[in-house]
């Protein structure tokens, strides 16, 4: 219905003037523009702007922010005017954000929140079966904030203008984001026609299941909206299991009075939803129907799962002190591995399912079952949660909140208060929801900038201590709730209680407990990833280091003339600061890069290494350490992040090491201070586990002085060491590895070096390189060197190619076979490039 949107744009006050509310107004000459979308797509796409991710475009945009855009679109309304007993909703899913919205020329209201869906009656407004116009104004954002009025977010410096807007909070730059600020409708908008009643609010919620039957409790509450009827109701509440039989279901009669209901359903035999690598993930349909005087009047489904969730906080008594903070699924505390997201572009108006699709699946084929959306985004489109639950990836759920003081003023909170209501509702019946979380990290930013004021407060402490869990409690009641990330404890990002941020390592933070100043070290020593092993917390809810994308992700943003390390265009898409973390991260971990394919590589062993020393540490400390979250999965547009996914889904080889070290069982090597080595087994599995563990020193030529073979048994869900040896027995140096292997295949080999990578001796070997193209078109690419070949990967360009791994060690003599393909282009031998080093 509402497919043709034009849109133009004005000086603020200019489009109200000229009267571009009206019915009738000339906007032949407006440029097309996609709904859902946003205007610097349709600018974009009608050449009207350069590139922004392109060099540094960015600022050529700017001019933007400061004006009014106007959408306007015509329809036909629906054929037959509304009768007594129906309404019609004008519903617009996702406005962004100050808009007003006429409809044939009459102001139907203003909406101020990207975070909540506005909704018009439009009854009486609508023609019937004729022409009818829309028409909306978005106004510059920051002009509508009262700078004076913000609060304190670091003495003498004001929270961000920003922040007194509901609006993505990243738009106007981050660290790994550029300043570009959307507008516009980015999510669907529809017209409602609805008759007497409507099922306005559907719950789902497993209350137990009995591990001895099999059988689950599941409550379905619901809530109806008696618009234009007292009488009596009908209601149909079903459960379909996944094959499509009915699990259960019940019949109910709502008295004229009443609009709440609840139906409480036993299911036989329940599948149950489990995390990817734990289970299936069986998805039920819940369906509601709602009928007035034998008449269907509205229908409702859902997908849901059947599963329990808990976040398990008890005292941890295998360390005096602390508590646990670990996810109980199904009865079962489990490690969560998973990563932080970002908004996948800068424009996430514009985002094809397809694309969460692949990035998700990336994320649950490295093993992850854990995404944790950050607060500085969006509350994300339905999409993605919809793939969360079929891929098995648990969420923890920031509301939008992050890094800076929020207004307490009544009108604001007012925005709060309904934004909450809103995603609550919206997101509370999916299996994936894991986490409702308060915000990120604004108590703790807070304090070390306020650390001599004590029991200081940070403005918005009113939302995530009281609105936000009132919220959570009437409109879930089961989902935990948690006020901050970091939060709990001594410091809000103690190691004794809840989750932290390990930002010692590439920010170089210094630990402190509340009253203590906080400081930061950036040098080699400061940013250095071996400090993960001083990081004795419970839940790493962020921690991780840059590294470059692939240099055809770079060539695709920074002019030929800026291929350089540091050059003005690169330093431009890298928006931390200062621009030096990385050197330091390199020269303690890899040497300084001399040319940019150096600098690529380099960044990329780094961010690998550092990510595979940090996860294994906290891995083998389960469960006192219940899960880590890497920041960051993904990239909003082609940077220098955090990320171990381009923009372009590319992975970094830190997204493969991250494969491996996520793998269900890990086999890991921890270096003891004396010289000596422990074997750790740390395994996810709910079945106890027995292996057979090869174990070589070997010489980087391939000389063989060691081989070790361990016997091990371990019960399920546990870590803990399998061997140890003195620094006589096994002799670590600078020209030699260790390795483990599985004899039962129950993890991907892993190694250890001794000391660190630019300290090694050893030379790069030649790889005698095999293809061999199979029948489906993909390419098996056996390698095979006679001495230790490091950071072998294949190189292919273009999107959507996948690798069964990649990033790899070549054991001196070992032959590896890695497949590569590529969906839709057919590959072809020569684009396979082979590198190591
Ligand atoms: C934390 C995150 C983000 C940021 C990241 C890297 O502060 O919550 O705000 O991008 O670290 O600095």
């Amino acid at each position: 219905m509402f497919d043709r949107w034009k849109l133009q744009n004005f000086a603020p006050g200019e489009g109200l003037a000229l009267g571009a509310h009206a019915a009738q107004f000339a906007d032949d000459a407006w440029l097309p523009i996609a709904v859902p979308g946003d205007v610097h797509r349709a600018l974009l796409a009608a050449g009207r702007i350069p590139d922004p991710f392109y060099d540094r475009n960015e600022d050529q945009v700017a001019w933007m922010e400061g004006r009014e855009w106007w959408y306007r679109t015509a329809f036909d309304g629906p054929a037959a005017p509304a009768d007594g007993g129906e309404r019609l909703q004008l519903v617009f899913h996702g406005l962004d954000t100050f808009a007003t919205i006429w409809l044939n020329g009459q102001e139907l209201g203003r909406h101020r929140n990207m975070f909540r869906e506005a909704v018009f009656d439009v009854t009486g407004a609508l023609h019937a079966g004729g022409p009818n116009t829309l028409a909306l104004c978005f106004d510059p954002p920051l002009a509508q904030v009262d700078e004076a009025a913000l609060p304190l977010w670091a003495p003498g410096v004001q929270s961000p203008p920003h922040a007194a807007i509901r609006k993505a909070q990243y738009g106007y730059g981050w660290d790994w984001g550029p300043r570009l600020p959307t507008i516009g409708i980015y999510r669907p908008v529809e017209l409602r026609r609805q008759r007497l009643a409507a099922l306005a609010g559907l719950r789902f919620a497993t209350l137990e299941i009995d591990p001895a039957t099999g059988v689950a409790l599941v409550s379905v509450r619901l809530e109806i909206d008696r618009f234009a009827t007292g009488a009596s109701l009908d209601i149909t509440v079903s459960l379909r299991a996944p094959d499509g039989s009915i699990a259960g279901e019940q019949s109910l009669a709502l008295a004229g009075d009443a609009d709440r209901a609840a139906a409480y359903l036993q299911v036989p035999r329940a599948r149950l939803w489990w995390s990817h690598g734990l289970g299936e993930q069986p998805l039920y349909t819940l369906e509601a129907t709602l009928a007035a005087g034998g008449e269907m009047v509205d229908r409702r489904a859902e997908r849901v799962g059947i599963r329990t969730l808990t976040l398990d906080q008890s005292p941890d008594p295998g360390e005096a002190g602390t508590r646990f903070f670990r996810f109980v699924l199904n009865g079962v505390p489990i490690f969560a591995k998973g990563a932080d997201w970002i908004p996948a572009d800068s424009f996430p108006g514009a985002i094809e399912p397809d694309r969460y699709t692949m990035l998700l699946t990336a994320a649950r084929d490295a093993n992850m079952n854990m995404i944790r959306v950050w607060g500085g985004g969006l509350y994300e489109h339905d999409c993605f949660y919809e793939e969360c639950d079929r891929l098995g990836l648990l969420i923890w759920q920031d509301f939008m909140f992050a890094c800076a003081s929020y207004p307490e003023d009544d009108h604001f909170a007012a925005e709060v208060r309904a934004e909450a209501h809103y995603q609550v509702r919206r997101l509370r019946n999916h299996a994936s929801l894991a986490l409702w979380c308060g915000n990120n990290e604004n108590q703790w930013i807070f304090d070390r900038a306020f650390w001599d004021v004590p029991e200081n407060r940070v403005p918005g402490v009113r939302y995530y201590d009281e609105i936000l869990p009132a919220v959570v409690a009437a409109e879930d009641g089961h989902t935990p709730y948690w006020p901050g990330s970091p939060f709990g404890g001594n410091d809000h990002d103690s190691a004794e209680e809840g989750d932290r941020h390990n930002w010692e390592v590439w920010h170089g933070n210094l630990p402190r407990r509340f009253g203590q100043p906080s400081g930061r070290l950036n040098t080699p020593e400061g940013v250095s990833y071996t400090r993960y092993a001083e990081d004795l917390g419970r839940f790493i809810s962020e921690f991780g280091m840059h590294a470059a994308p692939v240099l055809a992700t770079l060539r695709t943003v920074i002019p030929e003339d800026q291929l350089y390390h540091h050059s003005p265009s690169m330093d431009h898409h890298n928006k931390d600061n200062p621009k030096n973390k990385g050197d330091n991260l390199m020269q303690a971990t890899t040497g300084l890069p001399t040319t940019l394919e150096d600098y690529v590589d380099l960044s990329m062993i780094a961010q690998a290494e550092g990510l595979k020393f940090g996860i294994e540490h906290y891995r083998r400390r389960m469960p006192h350490c219940s899960g880590t979250l890497i920041w960051q999965l993904n990239d909003c547009w082609p940077v220098l992040s955090w990320s171990v996914l381009d923009y372009y889904g590319i992975g970094k080889a830190g997204y493969y090491y991250l494969k491996r070290v996520y793998s269900p069982v890990l086999a890991s090597f921890k270096a003891l201070p004396d010289g000596g080595l422990e074997l750790w087994l740390t395994s996810d599995r709910l079945q106890p586990i027995e292996d057979t563990l090869e174990v070589l020193l070997q010489r980087f030529d391939g000389e063989i002085l060691h081989r070790h073979t361990v016997e091990t048994a371990l019960p399920a869900n546990s870590s803990r060491p399998v061997a140890r040896w003195g620094a006589d027995e096994l002799q670590g140096g600078p020209d030699r590895l260790v390795v483990v292997r599985s004899a039962g295949d129950l993890f991907p080999a892993n190694r250890h070096f001794f000391v660190a990578l630019k300290d090694l001796r050893r030379a790069r070997p030649e790889v005698a390189i095999d293809l061999a193209r199979q029948e489906d078109g993909s390419f098996a690419v056996t390698l095979r060197a006679a001495a230790h070949a490091h950071f072998v990967h294949l190189l292919v360009p273009g999107q959507g190619v996948s690798y069964s791994d990649n990033y790899i060690d070549l054991l001196p003599g070992e032959a590896r076979t890695l497949t590569v393909a590529r969906a839709g282009a057919p590959l072809t031998s020569e684009q396979i490039q082979v590198r190591w080093r």
